[in-house]
């Protein structure tokens, strides 16, 4: 059992207060335990009123009105940027691309950057473990340029083999690392600052998908020498359709633009057209106005709570959770637990297929994911077709991990096995 500290300083009974989707009742007299947060997080009171005081109070288009609606919708759409800004350490605003989402700021490197810079032959270095959106969006470019995916293997212990990395950025010049920092399905914690400084050592431009690290853990891009990192706001308290591309500026700078329209020009002529400055040139039409503003107060709201305090609390709770699930007899453990790792349980249950795992712990009130996760290739690699994922918050509960065991032992009784 945990030791009687649990949770340090966070007073999780009182932050759960904050967000009413988890005061629900799944069914009636049965609390909803949501376990599925590698796939989204829930939003607390913060973000729901900022983004509707927007709407009642000051909707307006940004950067184009003059008045005094649209002079107050730009301020916090650019506050956010710097909150954002802050968040990650970035040295200027400038380099705070706001995107829909991961999948987006990738395909976004992909289309400018990479097509502008990679041609054919070139080779794009990828890991096994990465999700599609760190994958397809490079399969689209490769074929259209002739480019040549290579992947970084995994050990048998669910980390990157990083020796085969050393040896794959030798074997031939590579011109794009791209790696997720954090696995949405292993959970592992890939050592994102070396990979960047070996990449860099070898000649290659890094992009790290850091998806799942952003909203569990402090990120520095000044730290980690990043070239480009992408994260989603939704998986971070946010509100679906928010998401970052952090750039270093003179990469940004040299980038052509990916879409065309509003905003995002200084000039158009009926020939020709000038680009605004940066983030702009990146912004074309009215973004997802409150969707940054929200985002922002999201942050803020981590930013309260500490990210120190959120990563101690979940580390100790996937300590507990993964403790608890290797005790269940014939539920293998997906996720290793001897390499760093991250808030994500993931596992297969002897005899029983995933799907029919989460629908009996959704019949006791339980949300998880089961499937591939997007990560087909690394179900390939790993020999399973399917997975059940319980993933965690800083909200989530002792309590909550032992209804998870309880729930799956009553998944190994429905079926029998
Ligand atoms: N990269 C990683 C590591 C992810 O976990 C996800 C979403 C994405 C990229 C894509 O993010 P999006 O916001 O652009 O969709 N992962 C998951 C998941 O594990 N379950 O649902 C979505």
């Amino acid at each position: 059992m945990p030791s009687e500290s649990f949770g340090g300083a966070l007073d999780v009974v009182g932050l759960r207060s904050d967000f009413p989707a988890l005061q629900q009742e799944h069914h009636p007299g049965v609390p909803l335990v949501y376990l599925d947060n590698a796939a989204t997080t829930q939003k607390p009171n913060v973000v729901i009123e900022a983004m509707s005081d927007y709407y009642r109070r000051y909707n307006a288009n940004v950067h184009r009105g003059i008045h005094k609606l649209s002079e107050e919708a730009t301020a916090a759409y650019e506050n956010a940027r710097v909150v954002l800004k802050r968040f990650i350490n970035a040295a200027s605003k400038r380099e705070i691309i706001f995107t829909r989402g991961t999948t987006e700021g990738i395909n976004l490197v992909a289309q400018t950057w990479g097509r502008t810079s990679l041609n054919a032959g070139d080779v794009v270095l990828l890991t096994e473990m990465e999700h599609h959106s760190n994958i397809v969006p490079w399969q689209m470019l490769a074929a259209e340029r002739r480019l040549r995916l290579r992947y970084t293997p995994l050990r048998t212990d669910g980390a990157l083999d990083m020796d085969a990395f050393r040896r794959l950025l030798q074997e031939e010049p590579v011109k794009l690392v791209g790696f997720m920092f954090v696995s949405n399905v292993l959970g592992t914690v890939n050592p994102a600052q070396e990979m960047i400084r070996l990449a860099h050592e070898a000649g290659a431009v890094v992009v790290v998908d850091a998806a799942q690290a952003v909203p569990h853990q402090s990120i520095d891009v000044q730290a980690l020498d990043c070239d480009f990192l992408v994260f989603s706001g939704h998986k971070m308290l946010g509100p679906t359709g928010s998401g970052v591309l952090y750039g270093k500026r003179a990469l940004l700078e040299a980038m052509p633009p990916w879409m065309g329209g509003g905003d995002m020009i200084s000039r158009v002529g009926f020939e020709r057209s000038e680009w605004n400055e940066l983030p702009y040139k990146f912004e074309a039409g009215t973004p997802s106005i409150a969707e940054a503003i929200g985002l922002g107060a999201a942050v803020e709201y981590l930013n309260r709570v500490t990210m120190a305090a959120i990563h101690h609390y979940e580390q100790e709770i996937i300590a507990y959770a993964l403790e608890r699930l290797s005790e269940v007899p014939g539920l293998h453990l997906v996720t290793p637990e001897h390499t760093p790792h991250g808030a994500v349980a993931t596992f297969t249950l002897q005899g029983i297929h995933a799907h029919d795992v989460a629908q009996v712990l959704d019949a006791h009130g339980i949300a998880i994911r089961a499937g591939h996760h997007c990560a087909m290739p690394l179900h390939e690699r790993l020999g399973l077709n399917a997975t059940a994922r319980a993933s965690f918050y800083f909200y989530n509960t002792l309590e909550e991990v032992d209804r998870l065991v309880a729930g799956i032992y009553a998944a190994k009784q429905t079926f029998s096995v």
